[in-house]
């Protein structure tokens, strides 16, 4: 970052409803997508924000992006306040409106900006260490999902069409090797054809859709481990990261939060022979899970929560791949392999849950037994 660029990001926090002028600033996060700065204000005793930049290159529409951010943290504050939840404005975002009292606000560059209350201290996790944490994602994502039951989806737009669906990953995909926009086809037989190999067993969460047998629900559909903050003990405190909370399916937020807690290693591990199953994590995430959500989830649903496991760290691969074979467009990548190294490692994750695929399924059905869901 330039020093243009940094003393800009002080100015742009101005433009907010903020308390107090803001007088320091941190980057923080390693999203792929947006670029985030924690900024701090002279004012003590006041929250300090949370101010990014939100990528415009994959987020056509930002009203409507804000708009669903804006009904979904409204909806679920309500639900806390009702409850008589302590801490409210650490269990949920606050959005910070701009001056003009717009919900995003647009620089000369015509980059696009928004704010929140930082919610401190808290911390975020790449990979996971603990049973503790990882019981306390799937609480987090279990609760998540729950608060947004009785939200009409009707009033969320589509920030993403198509953002979850294999069949338009996989379009895509096959877009991309057609094209050969950046001449890189060559070296990726080997991935394209085990991917090309697995494309109809992946359509198996379609597929009970398709028969009516699951319903769309209200999902975030982007469930990393680091979507979730953690206080100090390592509770969870409340789930980030809404840009693509829209109507989905509830084995798409299950499967793609396993693909990070289950593996041992990093998203882009490039030793592949590190990427091994962490059970112990698995088997918290899930108990944590059920013991928030086994008061909605029906029967199919359970069912398909495997189907989720296996899609996630292949859907990614198409994606991560998709990507490269395109020149990087859309992920930020820190070296020019990056996107190939993604690939790598979430083929080897996906083929690791795919030899492992009963007893992942065992355990699921015996952490729904244990929190007495009917699966039969
Ligand atoms: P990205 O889309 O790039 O993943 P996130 O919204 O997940 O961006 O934010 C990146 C990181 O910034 C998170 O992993 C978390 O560590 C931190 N973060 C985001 N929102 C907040 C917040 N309101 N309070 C404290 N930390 C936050
Ligand atoms: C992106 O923004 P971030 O890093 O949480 C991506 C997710 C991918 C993830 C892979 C809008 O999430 O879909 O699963 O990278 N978000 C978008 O790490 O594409
Ligand atoms: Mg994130």
């Amino acid at each position: 970052m330039n020093q243009k660029e940094v003393s800009s990001i002080l100015k742009i926090a101005e433009n907010f409803s903020i308390e107090g002028n803001p007088v320091a600033f941190k980057a923080v996060g390693s999203g792929h997508i947006n670029d985030t700065f924690q900024i701090f204000t002279d004012k003590l005793h006041q929250p300090n924000y949370l101010l990014q930049r939100i990528n415009h290159y994959v987020f056509k529409d930002v009203e409507a992006l804000m708009q669903n951010i804006q009904i979904v943290t409204e909806h679920i504050r309500t639900k806390l306040i009702a409850e008589g939840a302590d801490v409210v404005d650490k269990r949920v975002l606050t959005v910070i409106p701009a001056r003009d009292r717009s919900l995003y606000y647009r620089d000369e560059n015509t980059d696009y900006w928004r704010a929140y209350i930082l919610i401190e201290p808290t911390k975020s996790y790449d990979v996971l260490e603990t049973e503790h944490q990882a019981k306390e994602g799937g609480r987090a994502f279990g609760r998540f999902q729950g608060q947004l039951t009785d939200l009409d989806s009707n009033k969320l737009k589509y920030t993403i069409p198509n953002f979850c669906n294999i069949d338009y990953r996989l379009e895509n995909f096959h877009q991309a090797i057609q094209q050969n926009k950046a001449l890189r086809k060559d070296e990726v037989q080997e991935e394209i054809e085990y991917i090309v190999q697995r494309e109809a067993q992946m359509r198996a969460i379609l597929q009970m859709a398709e028969r009516g047998e699951i319903p769309l629900r209200i999902t975030h559909n982007d469930t990393k481990f680091n979507n979730i903050l953690l206080d100090e003990n390592d509770k969870a405190l409340c789930v980030i990261d809404l840009d693509t909370v829209m109507p989905g399916y509830v084995a798409y937020d299950f499967g793609d939060a396993i693909r990070t807690i289950i593996n041992h290693a990093a998203e882009d591990e490039p030793d592949l022979s590190k990427i091994t199953l962490n059970i112990p994590l698995f088997t918290a995430y899930t108990d944590g899970y059920f013991e928030n959500a086994h008061h909605f989830l029906s029967t199919h649903e359970i069912r398909s929560l495997i189907e989720g496991v296996l899609l996630f760290p292949y859907m990614q691969a198409v994606r991560f791949l998709t990507d490269y074979l395109d020149g990087d467009i859309y992920y930020k990548v820190q070296h020019k392999t990056h996107n190939l190294q993604r690939t790598r490692a979430q083929l080897s994750l996906a083929f690791e849950v795919e030899n492992r695929r009963e007893e992942l399924n065992d355990i699921i059905h015996t952490m729904a037994a244990k929190h007495l869901m009917d699966i039969r």
